[in-house]
């Protein structure tokens, strides 16, 4: 009883478990190629039901060392996990230094897991958009967990985490102005905040700055942020830490405003989809279009403003309709 209509050889293999066919996909999805749409046209359906974890927070608090533990603890106990890494603030590394940190021990042999990490392409929407195709791949892969780590606290950071059901906010002891950038940004976002390194002294006191910090925020949808404290090399609070993130998903997911908040993000999802695609097929046709090219002179020449050039080319172009 298959009512799903056939997929694609690339999607087909993809969900049939071939690591080969998943790392081309998402390197097609990293290069904006075309053939990455059909892949994730026919997998939709089969997405959408995944714990996605958002590791956020400070260069060096220990973000790399804590997926590491929490996959060592989901292997455990038997989840097969998906790692996304992004490194939105450097185009240019390729995303090998952020790869090159997070050290995988058992990924080399372990079907269960599968690592990769992107550098960022583009605008700030892309990087976004790239990240939320990827775990979509991951999850018609069969990864039903999937954390996905950012370096940096900026905006682009809080692009990327739009995608996860959970934001797990790390910090350690002794941030001082790191501190403050968090509120900037990342603060909002958080489901949990994570104190890591709590091998060292400090923890405590940056625990309970935290905990007032959280109860002083409104509760977003009624959640209030979790705080717990960790030690990623120890390993200690990782148990902790997977149960806070639990309590989110198990709060997010009997939350009568879920299907609503769906709806919104899909809803942005499809207005964005028409607008690049509107917005390149214009560009496309500005290229050659008669009426840019004559007024151009003038406003190089100063003769005509941009603002009525603009207009002139819209009216040109709407009498030829
Ligand atoms: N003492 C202590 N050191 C830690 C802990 N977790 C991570 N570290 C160390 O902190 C350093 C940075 O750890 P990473 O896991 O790479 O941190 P990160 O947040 O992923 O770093 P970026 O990706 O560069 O932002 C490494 O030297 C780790 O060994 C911890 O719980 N306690
Ligand atoms: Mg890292």
């Amino acid at each position: 009883m298959n009512r799903r209509p056939r997929l694609p050889a690339a999607a087909q293999a993809l969900v049939s478990g071939d690591r080969r066919a998943l790392a081309r996909a998402i390197t097609a999805v990293e290069d904006g190629d075309p053939g990455a749409d059909a892949v994730l046209k026919a997998l939709f359906a089969r997405t959408g039901q995944a714990t996605v974890v958002g590791l956020a927070g400070p260069l060096g608090v220990g973000k790399s060392s804590l997926v590491n533990a929490l996959v060592g603890y989901l292997r455990a106990r038997g989840r097969s996990v998906g790692i996304v890494a992004v490194d939105p603030s450097s185009p240019f590394t390729g995303g090998s230094v952020l790869g090159d940190r997070i050290r995988l021990e058992r990924s080399a042999d372990d079907t269960g897991v599968f690592f990769r990490s992107m550098a960022s392409r583009g605008s700030v929407g892309g990087v976004a958009s790239a990240t939320r195709d990827v775990i979509r791949l991951l999850e018609a892969a069969g990864f039903s967990t999937v954390l996905v780590e950012t370096v940096g606290s900026g905006q682009v950071d809080v692009a990327i985490h739009e995608v996860a059901t959970t934001r797990v906010v790390v910090t350690a002891p002794h941030l001082g102005d790191e501190v403050q950038t968090l509120k900037a940004g990342l603060f909002e976002i958080a489901d949990v905040f994570c104190v890591n390194k709590a091998d060292l002294p400090g923890a405590e006191v940056a625990e309970k700055d935290l905990s007032e910090l959280a109860a002083l925020g409104t509760a977003r949808d009624g959640w209030r942020p979790m705080v717990v404290r960790t030690s990623a090399i120890a390993p200690s609070g990782i148990e902790e830490l997977w149960t806070a993130i639990e309590a989110h998903e198990a709060y997010r997911t009997a939350s009568p405003d879920r299907l609503a908040a769906e709806r919104r993000r899909l809803a942005a999802e499809i207005v964005e989809r028409v607008r690049d695609r509107v917005a390149a097929d214009l560009a496309r046709s500005l290229d050659g279009e008669p009426s840019l090219a004559q007024l151009l002179d003038r406003v190089v020449e100063r003769s005509l403003d941009p603002r009525t050039a603009a207009e002139l080319v819209l009216a040109a172009r709407a009498r030829r309709r």
